[in-house]
């Protein structure tokens, strides 16, 4: 756990531990929360969702095909559900969310090869797939994680197969066991 005073006041006032869900497009993060969220009983919000729901974005970018986030309205929106803890929250992206809401925050990695068919399944453009593959090359999101949160509790997790998925679902159900 972080010295750090901000990452202790946020977990004194929560009753249940708040996991981030992170990666690439495509490396399983929904998939991964749903089950999750099943087993331990904490809440998931798909943030991408949300942001749709509730129009937390600036418009839609359509050379890039996706929604152009409000970073403050999307905080906002989720200050007083985050503050109580209990929840698994999945996101593409991790730098935008105040470091003292998470107790764990988890990075999903997958190959290429792998991503790649996922994307396309997905009915991705070329372009986005390229994109996406990119930066799980480069591991950006990976690194934003390092950048953002305490090293202590970022967590890289392969989801490649089925059995990746499965031991991830153990892995959070244990941690959460272990945090109560
Ligand atoms: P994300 O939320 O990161 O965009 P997803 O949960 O929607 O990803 O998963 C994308 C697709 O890949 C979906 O059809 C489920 C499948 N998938 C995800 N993780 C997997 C894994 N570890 N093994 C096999 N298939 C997986």
């Amino acid at each position: 756990m972080s010295n750090s005073s901000d990452s202790e006041q946020g977990t004194q006032e929560r009753k249940k531990p708040n996991i981030l869900i992170t990666g690439t497009p495509g490396t399983g993060k929904t998939t991964l929360s749903q089950l999750a969220s099943e087993s331990t009983d904490l809440f998931h919000i798909n943030v991408g969702e949300l942001v749709k729901e509730k129009s937390l974005h600036q418009g839609f970018d359509h050379e890039f095909q996706s929604w152009i986030l409000d970073d403050d309205k999307l905080v906002d929106e989720l200050e007083e559900t985050l503050s109580n803890g209990g929840n698994i929250v999945d996101f593409h992206s991790c730098e935008v969310f105040p470091e003292r809401w998470f107790d764990l925050v988890l990075v999903l990695r997958t190959d290429n090869t792998i991503l790649f068919d996922r994307l396309k399944d997905r009915g991705y453009s070329q372009k986005k797939i390229t994109e996406n593959i990119d930066s799980e090359i480069f591991q950006v999101i990976l690194e934003e994680a390092r950048e953002s949160y305490p090293a202590e509790i970022v967590v890289e997790l392969r989801s490649n197969t089925i059995e990746d998925m499965q031991s991830n679902v153990t892995r959070i159900e244990e941690w959460v066991e272990a945090w109560n």
